[in-house]
């Protein structure tokens, strides 16, 4: 039947659909823009998820105890699980698994500015959960009413688990800054490094951001970027506060009027430079993706024998 539509008739239908909160399936018709910028977007955060296992892998063998060290494990686990999800989802748009991950190894695919950063302490064990999940949770709660429909149901699960992912990183550095003073100032310096490339995660402001007003015509993102950064600072600040840590911004001030927080200017030049590839671990990452591609290549090869074998078998 929709070949007998024409384009705009169906783009129509296509925006209803949308517009009745009506989800898309991967058999559904859909512009080929919209298709674009959901690969664009899923494989960029599959990426993020798959890169963002390498700056908490460092610490695994330095975890300070036992329990620690499970649950960091068990976190990063997690994040492996949310690449395959969004890998498989982008599938489901026709994206190549193989061509995704070769453009990201290729430096040709974007992912999260944050993860380009280095970990120098346990402390920052502590304040990745607590800011880079506590942000990726304020992003990807909008994210399960994504008007694409494996996008949306891939997100309830991770946002559970980016949820047991913030607390655990909140109780680390709440410990921390209970603890010694050279504990506390481990904590204090860990937020210091991470808070305003936390902010920067929620990508360019709304006046700079290519996409944002497409996507939300889509209901592919439900809120700006802009909007979603000012949330994280009202739910960021007072948990700061509690634990009696600063955040490193002399512009922060309550707006009584606003009833939110005022922060100080996001340094865009930084951003810029990181998501060009000029970042503190750019050269790293991508070198270790690529490192961890060609290591587990025998492990692929013997699945793949393996697989072979079983199909033998099976057919005599
Ligand atoms: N880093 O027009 P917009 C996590 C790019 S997951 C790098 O505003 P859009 C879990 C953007 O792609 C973290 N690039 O774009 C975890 C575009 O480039 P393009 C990842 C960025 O798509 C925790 C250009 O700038 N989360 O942390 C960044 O409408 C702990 C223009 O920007 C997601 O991916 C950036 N920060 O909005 C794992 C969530 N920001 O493609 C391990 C889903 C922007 O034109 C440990 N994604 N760019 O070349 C989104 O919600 C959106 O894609 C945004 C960007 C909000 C990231």
């Amino acid at each position: 039947m929709s070949q007998e539509l024409s384009i705009e008739e169906l783009e129509k239908r296509f925006q209803e659909k949308i517009d009745a909160e009506i989800k898309i399936e991967p058999n559904d018709w859909m512009p080929d823009d919209y298709r674009k910028t959901l690969i664009r977007q899923i494989s960029q955060h599959a990426h993020s998820e798959i890169v963002g296992m390498l700056p908490e892998g460092n610490w695994i063998t330095r975890a300070p105890s036992l329990r620690r060290k499970a649950v960091l494990l068990a976190k990063v686990q997690d994040e492996a699980g949310h690449g395959l999800y969004l890998y498989s989802a982008a599938e489901t748009l026709g994206a190549d698994r193989e061509e995704t991950i070769d453009d990201l190894h290729s430096g040709k695919a974007k992912y999260s500015s944050i993860f380009n950063y280095p970990t120098l302490s346990w402390a920052d064990m502590g304040t990745i959960g607590w800011l880079v999940d506590g942000a990726a949770i304020m992003n990807q709660v909008p994210l399960c009413r994504c008007s694409y429909g494996p996008y949306a149901r891939a997100m309830v699960r991770v946002c559970k688990e980016e949820s047991f992912h913030q607390r655990q990183g909140f109780e680390i550095v709440t410990k921390l800054a209970q603890g010694t003073p050279e504990q506390k100032e481990m904590a204090q310096d860990s937020l210091n490094r991470w808070w305003w490339p936390s902010l920067m995660m929620f990508g360019p402001s709304d006046a700079d951001s290519q996409h944002t007003a497409q996507s939300m015509k889509w209901k592919i993102k439900r809120n700006t970027n802009d909007d979603l950064r000012q949330q994280f600072v009202d739910i960021t600040v007072p948990q700061a506060e509690l634990i009696g840590l600063t955040i490193p911004d002399p512009d922060l001030k309550w707006n009584e009027e606003r009833q939110s927080y005022d922060f100080g200017e996001i340094n865009w030049d930084e951003f810029n430079q990181v998501i060009r590839g000029n970042g503190p671990c750019n050269k790293k990452r991508i070198e270790d993706r690529r490192n961890a591609k060609e290591n587990g290549k025998w492990v692929r090869e013997a699945a793949l024998a393996h697989a072979e074998k079983r199909k033998m078998k099976k057919a005599v």
